[in-house]
């Protein structure tokens, strides 16, 4: 096999933590698929799905037999895990080339490779040309001899960055995950009646057009791009009929970008007369307001949750995190969506520095006011790589070093 693509065990945390509650790495299945298509030998482990844990995984790389391991690093607070699985690898076998992608190491690439002596390459930004074009070098010659843009590697006891490459502008072009890569039917969300079936994570865009400086897709992954509405329903066609998927969680960082993308995907599912569950999960309040009309439509094509980036309600705070909404806009949202019969999640970031403990008590009255079908409260953290963390550490304010407390539940701060 020349690539093995792996997941490692961690513990969830978040709603449906210790409910037996994960998600199907879909940053692995899109990468995959795509090396897969261009005639690479690729496999993606999930440890999780498989019940796969850390005594086990030597035995599984051992029997898999890799030319090279990687490993993602989107969520800042799994990156230990993912340093772990790698040094598990070179204890296996030390001639496996080791590459890791996604966002904490396309944002803090000299940081990781000081934090992890067994990561070899780094592929900083989107994954696929990049990955391809690596592989075919270490296939052809064992190693790296020409430069490839977007990558970081050691030589001689020097870190290199190769020039950044220009991020995919048509994600349209890009084959559509094959799910096959994943045992889809382990994946169930702990939340909702196991007669649902399973659920997919469904990811129709990179980026985000906003400027939240607590947020690392903002630093790391520009420009935005979004699929067209009819790939984003050629790709819910494989779910529906290929994997007898039923519940769809649209994960973008703001779905409701573009309106008119918006409802040509509702329409499409209500003409194919699907019986589905859809939730929404990551959803400006201003643009729901923008785009109110089409809440009926919603409803019917089976949006049963919305997730709102509430984070806030002063001013002050809105203002520092570059928002660019208000808790007015919240509290009208959250009051339409119920409107409609749909639940709604409220997500809330507490513990900025300024905060006084009457702040918080504050926040946690205008969550009630807001009345969401869930609220959650989150730490804000500073993700090594933001503004916001820039902002913060040169401030002295940063106190925490080990990223596994970035999880948003522990101060670091
Ligand atoms: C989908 C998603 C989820 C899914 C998880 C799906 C999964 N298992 O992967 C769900 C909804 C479950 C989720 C949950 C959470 N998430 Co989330 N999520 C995302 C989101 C929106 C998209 C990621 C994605 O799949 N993109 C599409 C794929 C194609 O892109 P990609 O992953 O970047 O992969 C590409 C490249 O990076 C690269 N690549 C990636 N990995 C690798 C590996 C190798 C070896 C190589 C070569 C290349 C490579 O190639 C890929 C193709 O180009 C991101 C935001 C974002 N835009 O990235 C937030 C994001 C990753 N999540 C985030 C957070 C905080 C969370 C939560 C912790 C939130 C919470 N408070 O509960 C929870 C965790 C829950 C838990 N129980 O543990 C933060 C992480 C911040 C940080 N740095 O720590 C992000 C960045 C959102 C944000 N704005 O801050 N999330």
């Amino acid at each position: 096999m020349d690539l093995l693509l792996v997941d490692p065990p961690r513990v969830y945390w978040g709603f449906g933590g210790g409910l037996g509650f994960f998600s199907p790495p879909v940053g692995l299945v899109t990468l995959a698929t795509f090396l897969d298509q261009n005639g690479v030998n690729v496999d993606v482990l999930d440890c999780n799905a498989l019940g796969i844990g850390w005594e086990d995984l030597p035995a599984e790389i051992n029997r898999r037999d890799p030319r090279c391991v990687g490993v993602s690093s989107s969520m800042t607070c799994y990156v230990p895990n993912s340093f772990r699985c790698l040094e598990i690898v070179k204890q296996v076998n030390p001639k496996i080339t080791t590459i890791g992608g996604g966002l904490q190491f396309s944002l803090a690439p000299e940081e990781s490779f000081r934090r992890c002596d067994a990561l070899d390459i780094i592929v900083r930004g989107d994954g696929e040309f990049t990955t391809l074009e690596l592989l075919k070098q270490i296939q052809q010659h064992g190693d790296i001899l020409e430069e490839i843009e977007g990558i970081s590697y050691r030589r001689d006891g020097t870190i290199i960055h190769a020039p950044d490459r220009e991020p995919i502008s048509d994600l349209d072009v890009l084959p559509l995950p094959a799910w096959r890569f994943l045992p889809m039917d382990a994946y169930r969300l702990p939340v909702v009646p196991p007669d649902w079936g399973n659920y997919a994570i469904v990811v129709t865009t990179r980026g985000c057009p906003y400027n939240c400086t607590f947020c690392s897709p903002r630093v790391g992954q520009r420009p935005y791009r979004a699929m067209s509405a009819e790939r984003v329903l050629e790709m819910l066609d494989v779910l529906y009929y290929e994997y007898s998927t039923r519940v769809f969680w649209f994960s973008d960082l703001s779905f409701n970008v573009n309106s008119t993308r918006t409802e040509k995907i509702l329409d499409g599912i209500l003409e194919r007369g699907w019986k589905v569950r859809i939730a929404l999960d990551g959803t400006r309040t201003d643009l729901l307001l923008r785009d109110q009309h089409l809440l009926p439509k919603m409803k019917k094509a089976g949006v049963f949750l919305i997730c709102l980036g509430v984070e806030s309600y002063f001013v002050s705070d809105l203002k520092d995190y570059k928002k660019e909404t208000t808790g007015e806009n919240a509290e009208k949202a959250v009051a339409l969506i119920k409107k409609h019969g749909i639940h709604t999640w409220s997500f809330f970031m507490t513990g900025h520095y300024r905060h006084t403990e009457a702040d918080i008590l504050n926040l946690l009255e205008y969550a009630q006011r807001l009345d969401p079908t869930i609220a959650i409260f989150t730490i804000v953290t500073p993700i090594p790589g933001t503004h916001f963390h820039n902002e913060m550490s040169a401030q002295g304010l940063v106190i925490e070093d080990d990223w596994s407390r970035y999880d948003m539940a522990h101060p670091v701060m």
